[in-house]
């Protein structure tokens, strides 16, 4: 037995399902979850010393790799100063400076501890400032795991949403109406019947839980307009798109200002960090400031904000940064393209900067209900190919690929290598 089988077997009996998120535990890819032991650049070293190229990043943190020298150091200054004092600190107040100095649409911003909590904070924010009660989400888009995002689609404009989860009252998703991503005319409708309850739109600005679907042409510019009119506000959850498609994030990258915008992973550098922010008039309905509450522990704590700080300004001050990252993810993700063009495969292979998806179907996928067309018993099998190439994939087909700028050239071309072998 291999040591990542014994610790999953071990696992399973004191955590549910061996693992403490669930799309960690390789359901959907017939593979014992590799556990890791540590990661350092581009790459990943399991606990049975397997090394693998990371193209998970930890689902989007890592933009720089593992073990960057100067996170590490900034993390290591913070801790000996103590781990967590429950009051403010000046690396808080510079944390929202530097972000609200970077994104144009950020006046103000609260540092939370998760993609999760900072959706479902924004949702409230929302809630409060509008003084209404439903939120359009979209098929597809995932927002974390609070009560009101874990919602069915109900069948027509009409319906609210039920739960897909068990455990969620119906009370709490019967405000959550679903669309249908780049469906404008969908959500006209959703608005012609609920217009004046709607109190916002969220939308992954790219969508990323879905594998990677794009906005097309007119999309992000139309819930920007129908926000608008209706006196609703939109969202961008940009947990994974935020500091990852620009400095800016997806809103800088398409050029669309949304009233909030909810982060996580990339300014955590890696630690439990989450953050929502916007309009000035908004974020300041949020408590102590205004009548919508929301707390949190170890908000903004010392040693995530150092490794976000180090991150961020990395990102700001690297030059070229992203034109880099995008240059050589361009050359990944076209590379495969001309493989699957030379295999006559008609998979479909979705990109945009230093996200990607290679979809297991023919057909274009654009929304959830193309992307669910997807063979995810051929996806296992691609991604077992991978594994054993020592190429380390997101373990699911509704995932996306996540280059970092560790990737050199000669690992882009060792990537290729693989995928032509399972191709070609
Ligand atoms: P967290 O609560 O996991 O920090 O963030 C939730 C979240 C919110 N919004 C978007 C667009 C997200 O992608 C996420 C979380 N992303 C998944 C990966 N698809 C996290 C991986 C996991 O659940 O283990």
């Amino acid at each position: 037995m291999t040591k990542s089988e014994m610790l999953f077997e071990r696992g399973v009996k004191r955590i549910p399902g061996g693992v403490n998120s669930p799309v960690r535990a390789f359901g959907s890819v017939g593979e014992t979850p590799r556990f890791i032991a540590s990661a350092k650049g581009a790459y990943l070293t399991d606990a049975d010393g397997n090394q693998y190229l990371d193209y998970v990043g930890s689902w989007g943190p890592m933009i720089l790799g593992h073990s960057h020298p100067a996170v590490l150091e900034a993390v290591e200054q913070a801790c000996r100063k103590g781990l967590s004092f429950g009051a403010a600190t000046e690396a808080e107040v510079e944390m929202a400076e530097l972000i609200s100095d970077i994104i144009p649409s950020i006046q103000m911003v609260r540092m939370v501890n998760s993609g999760t909590e900072a959706v479902m904070s924004a949702v409230r924010a929302a809630r409060g400032y509008t003084g209404r009660n439903k939120i359009v989400k979209f098929a597809g888009c995932y927002h974390g795991h609070s009560d009101a995002m874990l919602v069915k689609a109900g069948s027509g404009v009409m319906t609210a949403g039920v739960p897909d989860s068990a455990g969620v009252p119906v009370g709490c998703t019967q405000d959550t109406l679903t669309a249908v991503y780049n469906d404008i005319k969908n959500v006209e409708e959703i608005f012609d019947a609920w217009g004046q309850e709607i109190a916002a739109v969220i939308v992954e600005p790219v969508g990323a839980n879905m594998g990677v679907v794009l906005p097309e042409e007119g999309f992000l510019e139309g819930l920007r307009r129908i926000c608008t009119d209706h006196g609703s506000l939109l969202i961008f959850d940009e947990v994974i798109t935020g500091f990852r498609l620009s400095l800016s994030g997806a809103q800088g990258y398409y050029g669309i200002e949304p009233d909030l915008t909810t982060f996580g992973k990339i300014i955590g550098g890696g630690m439990p960090v989450g953050a929502y922010g916007g309009r000035k008039d908004v974020m300041e309905m949020v408590a102590p400031a205004g009548p919508v509450y929301q707390a949190g522990t170890l908000s903004g704590n010392p040693a995530a904000m150092a490794a976000g700080l180090a991150q961020i300004r990395l990102l700001r001050d690297t030059p070229d940064f992203y034109e880099e990252l995008h240059r050589k993810s361009e050359r990944l993700f076209t590379g495969m393209e001309e493989i699957l063009k030379e295999a006559k495969s008609s998979y479909q292979l979705n990109h945009v900067g230093s996200l990607g998806c290679l979809f297991f179907t023919d057909q274009p996928v654009r929304d959830y209900a193309s992307a669910k067309t997807s063979d995810t018993k051929a996806f296992a099998g691609y991604f077992s190919h991978m594994l054993k190439e020592g190429i380390y994939l997101a373990p699911s087909q509704f995932e996306a690929m996540f280059v970092s700028a560790a990737v050199t050239e000669e690992e882009i071309e060792k990537t290729l290598k693989a995928v032509r072998k399972y191709f070609l």
